[in-house]
């Protein structure tokens, strides 16, 4: 027929046309190190919407989603993952275009981190979900750093960080069972020495979620026998941190059976996988019985990447839903001439903005406590803030994935469209690495552990930002009242409704988005002047 055709909605190169990223990271970066990346950031920017989204593509395709085979034809047990070859691709691009090695390699110092987050920022939502194992990869990469043998830091560091496909190894993050994701200390595997001169021990038990199954290495908590009494201790503190190779050097699996692959809502194309555990063998790292604070390492880079997950999810479905809009019409207007239209995409921005100026934020301050001396305080607000950070952004920006979907009409539910999965991949983020209300209840551990100085210290932060901003530009003095404001409120509703355990716990969540929000204002203002 010769009917009304619509001109689909297209993507332009994803860094040059990102007037958000490119304001936030000429604000944040000296321009001597924005100007060596740029080109780098561009032909980057390029590739996520050509090869690397075809990659993403292939991965996305039903046939080609992740298989378990668990025996051969001989009945011999094998528990082989068949992924896609655009999951193997994707994992060759991360380590060539230096997706975990930026952060290590610090050529540009503290602002390393804020390079590597740009372009993870602009890999992820083509990347089918590889930004995951990734994310884990990076934690496992840190927590090495910090805690590893130098023998740990000769063999798996340098796989984690290397540029090249062929030494690239990826890591998983084991530490939810059956009785207790958020309440890992109800955890049930059993950690046994097998080696003391090797520091090797033996681990058996269940592990109920693990995403990234495919990966060369883990990070795994269990519970440590003590060697002399054969006792263990109950709860978190009896919990410590392993790093195991997921293959033995003959290539068969160490000790782990693939139980089943979980059938999910999303994140189809990443092999997500029920873990049975039976004398696999591990290196104690970091101390025993310190395994929560020690992976807590890894939980404070992962949630910073859920973060960043949801705001370039979301960066994408406003792309789409953006072009859309100059290309439909409806009631004889073009709908980007539509008040109403314009105002609800206008909303969307904002939470976008608000996004990825605190998740830049953090990142930004990650990348301080990393490289620059002196780094108490950064360190303290990071503690602080990453909590927020994941709460908040991710809450918000789920939601304001859904209204992008709707900014299409019909068309935006449609999958060929990308925005279904965009909001399917970003829905997780709110569950895994912490739920919000778990993320909510460690911004109360930390006021507690701090007897509120972390308050305090937020507080100092934001007059800062609030300060600076309105001396640089006094147009921005009535946002800066409001800040304030909103900053007396908070410490209102912080003694008033906080009087006891119970009341404090139940109004966490609204506290934490409370802070959330503040942040974002003060980081508007910066970013204004
Ligand atoms: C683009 C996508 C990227 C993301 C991909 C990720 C893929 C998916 C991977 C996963 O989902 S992995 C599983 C993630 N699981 C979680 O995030 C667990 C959620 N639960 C919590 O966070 C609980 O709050 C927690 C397990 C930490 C509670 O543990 P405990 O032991 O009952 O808490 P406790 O006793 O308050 O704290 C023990 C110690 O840990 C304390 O230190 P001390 O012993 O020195 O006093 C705490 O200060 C410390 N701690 C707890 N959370 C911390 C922390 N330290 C630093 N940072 C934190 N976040
Ligand atoms: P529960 O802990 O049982 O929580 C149930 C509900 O109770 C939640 O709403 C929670 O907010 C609430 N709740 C619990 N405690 C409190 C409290 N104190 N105050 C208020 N509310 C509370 N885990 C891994 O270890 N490795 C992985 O690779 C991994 N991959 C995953 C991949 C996917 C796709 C998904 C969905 C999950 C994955 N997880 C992984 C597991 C994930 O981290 C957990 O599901 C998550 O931490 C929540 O734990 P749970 O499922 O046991 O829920």
């Amino acid at each position: 027929d010769s009917g009304f055709r619509q001109e689909p909605p297209q993507l332009k190169n994803q860094y040059l046309d990102d007037i958000v990223l490119k304001n936030i990271l000429k604000r944040l970066l000296p321009s001597t190190v924005l100007n060596e990346i740029e080109p780098d950031l561009s032909q980057f920017g390029e590739r996520v919407i050509t090869d690397i989204a075809a990659m993403g593509e292939d991965v996305e395709t039903p046939s080609n989603y992740p298989q378990l085979k668990q025996y051969d034809a001989w009945c011999r047990r094998v528990d082989e993952i068949s992924t896609a070859q655009g999951w193997k691709d994707l994992n060759d691009v991360a380590a060539k275009e230096g997706l975990i090695a930026i952060a290590y390699e610090r050529k540009y110092n503290e602002h390393s981190r804020i390079y590597q987050f740009a372009k993870q920022y602009l890999y992820s939502p083509s990347s089918a979900m590889y930004s995951c194992p990734l994310s884990m990869t990076d934690g496992a990469a840190r927590v090495i750093e910090l805690l590893g043998t130098e023998e740990m830091k000769n063999t798996y560091y340098d796989r984690l960080t290397s540029r090249d496909p062929a030494k690239f190894w990826t890591s998983g993050q084991w530490m939810t069972e059956r009785p207790g994701g958020s309440d890992v200390g109800q955890s049930e595997t059993q950690a046994e020495l097998f080696d003391e001169k090797t520091n090797t021990w033996s681990i058996s038990g269940f592990k109920w979620f693990s995403s990234a199954t495919t990966a060369n290495l883990t990070m795994l908590l269990a519970r440590t026998i003590d060697p002399k009494e054969g006792t263990v201790k109950n709860g978190s503190k009896g919990l410590s941190l392993y790093v195991a190779e997921m293959r033995q050097p003959n290539g068969q699996l160490n000790g782990v059976r693939v139980h089943r692959l979980k059938n999910k809502y999303g994140t189809k194309g990443l092999p997500t996988a029920e873990l049975e555990l039976s004398g696999m063998k591990a290196n104690l790292l970091g101390k025993s019985g310190r395994g929560v604070p020690s992976i807590a390492s890894i939980l404070n880079i992962t949630r910073i990447y859920a973060c960043l997950g949801v705001v370039c999810a979301l960066r994408r479905s406003l792309a789409i839903a953006k072009d859309f809009a100059y290309k439909r019409r409806a009631f004889n207007n073009s709908l980007d001439k539509t008040p109403l239209h314009i105002t609800t995409l206008a909303q969307l921005e904002l939470v976008f903005r608000a996004g990825a100026q605190i998740t830049f934020y953090a990142c930004q301050l990650l990348g301080r406590t990393e490289c620059v001396q002196e780094i108490k305080e950064d360190a303290a607000i990071l503690r602080f803030l990453t909590p927020i950070a994941k709460a908040y952004v991710c809450k918000s920006g789920v939601n304001a994935c859904s209204e992008a979907m709707e900014a299409l009409g019909g068309q935006g539910y449609m999958e060929e469209v990308g925005i279904g999965r965009q909001l399917r991949d970003a829905q997780v983020n709110t569950i895994w690495e912490g739920t919000t209300n778990v993320l909510a209840m460690d911004v109360i551990r930390v006021i507690r552990e701090t007897k509120g100085q972390c308050l305090v210290a937020f507080e100092k932060m934001i007059k800062e930002k609030v300060i600076r901003s309105i001396m640089l530009s006094s147009r921005l003095e009535d946002a800066g009242k409001s800040i304030e404001i909103a900053l007396d409120n908070i410490k209102k509703f912080f003694t008033q409704s906080m009087q006891n355990k119970l009341e404090t716990e139940a109004n966490a969540r609204q506290l934490t988005f409370a802070l959330g929000r503040t942040l974002a204002g003060a980081l508007f203002l910066e970013q204004a002047a």
